[in-house]
């Protein structure tokens, strides 16, 4: 019953909620591209506040930790901007127009503070939006924008995540841990890109944390 409604609620709204099969490897048949910290990652945080009180790198573990506070005390990322408070990592070098390209990274997210209301991973660039691609996280489950969830008990494990994006046939493909969960349309766009971390969202908790780690751009060669 539950299933057959959120079938139908999906198919209205052109998505696809895709149901347990084998975990796969998606990297398969991809190219990665080289990739640093330094050529490749761009910090958007609040304006006013210095990025080592919203991101943190902990080198012995390789892990990206950013976290944001709700609107008013985190200000936009620029002075002016009506956009909600972020702390997320652009992936800089790497915009897109077509082909099929593939970001992979490990995400955690603690229930700690209790996070949601948030976005975590972003496909930028679309033709009448912002975005392609949301990831968000609502009270410990992960959802296509607001659609889901697609993948529940998400707080406090890592769990392994693929965005597929083929621009030219504009198809969305989110693989958790290995698992295909969601395809979804394209939204159109020349100039796309990936971002991770948090942005705030409708119904924001006080505080946002993700954490991440093993970050690959790939491409179909
Ligand atoms: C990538 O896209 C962003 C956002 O539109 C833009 O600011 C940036 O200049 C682009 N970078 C390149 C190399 O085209
Ligand atoms: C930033 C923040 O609010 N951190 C708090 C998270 O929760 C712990 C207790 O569970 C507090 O000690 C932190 O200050």
């Amino acid at each position: 019953m539950a299933t057959a409604l959120v079938i139908s609620f999906a198919s209205i709204l052109l998505i696809n909620l895709v149901s347990c099969s084998e975990p796969t490897d998606p990297t398969k048949g991809f190219r990665e591209l080289p990739l640093t910290a330094s050529n490749n990652f761009r910090h958007d945080k609040p304006y006013d506040v210095p990025v080592t009180q919203r991101y943190h790198f902990r080198v012995d573990h390789g892990v990206h930790r950013l976290w944001v506070y709700s609107r008013p005390i985190d200000k936009p990322f620029q002075e002016g901007s009506t956009t909600l408070p972020r702390s997320e990592i652009r992936i800089q070098g790497y915009n897109y127009s077509s082909g099929v390209w593939q970001f992979e990274g490990y995400g955690y997210v603690p229930s700690r503070n209790g996070t949601s209301g948030v976005c975590i991973m972003q496909v930028l660039g679309a033709s009448s939006h912002a975005t392609t691609f949301m990831l968000r996280v609502y009270k410990g489950s992960l959802y296509y924008y607001r659609k889901g969830p697609i993948e529940k008990n998400i707080y406090d494990r890592w769990f392994k995540l693929n965005v597929i994006h083929d621009v030219d046939a504009s198809k969305l493909k989110v693989y958790i841990d290995g698992v295909l969960k969601l395809e979804a349309p394209g939204r159109g766009g020349d100039n796309h890109y990936f971002k991770f971390g948090v942005y705030s969202q409708d119904d924001a908790s006080h505080y946002m944390e993700s954490r991440w780690k093993h970050i690959k751009i790939l491409k179909k060669d």
